[in-house]
């Protein structure tokens, strides 16, 4: 490693508003075989609450391109991180990028020229689902085979109020992306069709802005996925996810939400936020890349930059259905050999 302590990996983070702290506090506190490095943001009274941790950069370029520096986390905003992941390909560090890799498809083609022209994955990108247990659980059930060969998946992504986007479609890449890369993960097949119809549930939203959608997906080993995607729920944060099999069907349990008793009633807590939800699957995801940071690659990667380029050729079908009414087919190209694991 070329930073500073030498048996630990320098990582910089590339905005540091919710998420982008939630990584930096975690690489600063709570992982190990890394420290925190570094970090930039445009807004500097948030860089600022980093400065007795770590340097507190004034551009991205100076942060991605400091030899303290062996690898990044960018969680700017989505519109701006396709250009940060080129420049830490440029500079060869590996790169975690939160979610969407970009705005759409064709945006990544330069990422995967990149890697390819590299020999070597760079890039993760933060499709963290994958590293949170109830989720993990429920792979390992249907990898042992426990309720036959799956068949139907069925998600619930709900959100208390619409993320800050101006348009539905960024809803769909900002949101449902989690929710494709979910069913492609858990079902081990490419979406070969989508159909996505869409309603305003949150009255104030502008006319015509829907933030409540149902997705169904067809996937080439003839199973299904079907989605919803709710945007205004209101009461709280839920993701949740099952599986029909052959055999039986698993599904997701959300652990830490006590079951109170009292004045005849029964409740049990429901999350905030994804921060909150996904607090485990932040940290195992980023002690996982941690673990397989190579000198110039990145080993086992979680979600590569492949399933972030399919996540948005799925997102990019999904909005043109949401406008035309009508089901669109999804044309998956061959995976390059270097993303084949
Ligand atoms: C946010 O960026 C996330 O990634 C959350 O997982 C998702 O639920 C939320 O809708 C997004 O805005």
């Amino acid at each position: 490693m070329t930073g500073e302590r030498n048996d630990l990996a320098g990582i910089g983070v590339i905005g540091v508003g919710g998420m982008g702290s939630r990584h930096a506090r975690n690489i600063s506190r709570h992982t190990k075989g890394a420290y925190l490095a570094g970090v930039y943001d445009p807004d500097k009274e948030k860089a600022d609450k980093f400065s007795s941790e770590c340097t507190v950069f004034d551009s991205p370029l100076e942060l991605i391109s400091n030899d303290s520096v062996d690898a990044l986390i960018v969680a700017s905003p989505d519109v701006t991180h396709i250009d940060f992941t080129l420049r830490c390909l440029e500079s060869r560090k590996p790169v975690l990028c939160e979610k969407p890799l970009a705005i759409t498809a064709e945006e990544v083609l330069p990422v995967i020229k990149a890697e390819i022209e590299l020999g070597s994955p760079l890039v993760t990108v933060g499709f963290m689902r994958r590293f949170d247990p109830p989720h993990t659980q429920l792979k390992k059930v249907l990898e042992e085979e426990r309720v036959g060969n799956p068949q139907l998946y069925k998600g619930i992504h709900r959100n208390r109020y619409a993320p800050p986007a101006s348009e539905e479609e960024h809803f769909i890449t900002q949101a449902a992306v989690h929710d494709i890369d979910a069913a492609r993960w858990l079902l081990k097949s490419e979406v070969t069709t989508v159909y996505v119809r869409g309603i305003r549930v949150d009255r104030s939203l502008e006319e015509g802005t829907e933030d409540t959608f149902l997705i169904t997906l067809s996937l080439a080993n003839d199973t299904l996925a079907a989605v919803e995607v709710a945007l205004s729920a209101r009461y709280g944060y839920e993701v949740t996810a099952e599986v029909l099999g052959t055999s039986g069907s698993v599904k997701t349990q959300v652990p830490g939400n006590t079951a109170v008793r009292s004045e005849n009633s029964r409740s049990a807590g429901v999350d905030d936020d994804w921060l909150e939800r996904f607090r485990e699957a932040y940290l195992v995801e980023v002690q996982h890349w941690i673990d397989h940071l190579g000198s110039g690659f990145i080993e086992e990667p979680g979600a590569d930059a492949w399933d972030g380029y399919i996540g948005l050729l799925v997102a990019d079908a999904c909005i043109e259905s949401l406008y035309s009414g009508e089901p669109v087919p999804v044309d998956c190209p061959e995976k390059p050999d270097i993303y084949k694991k």
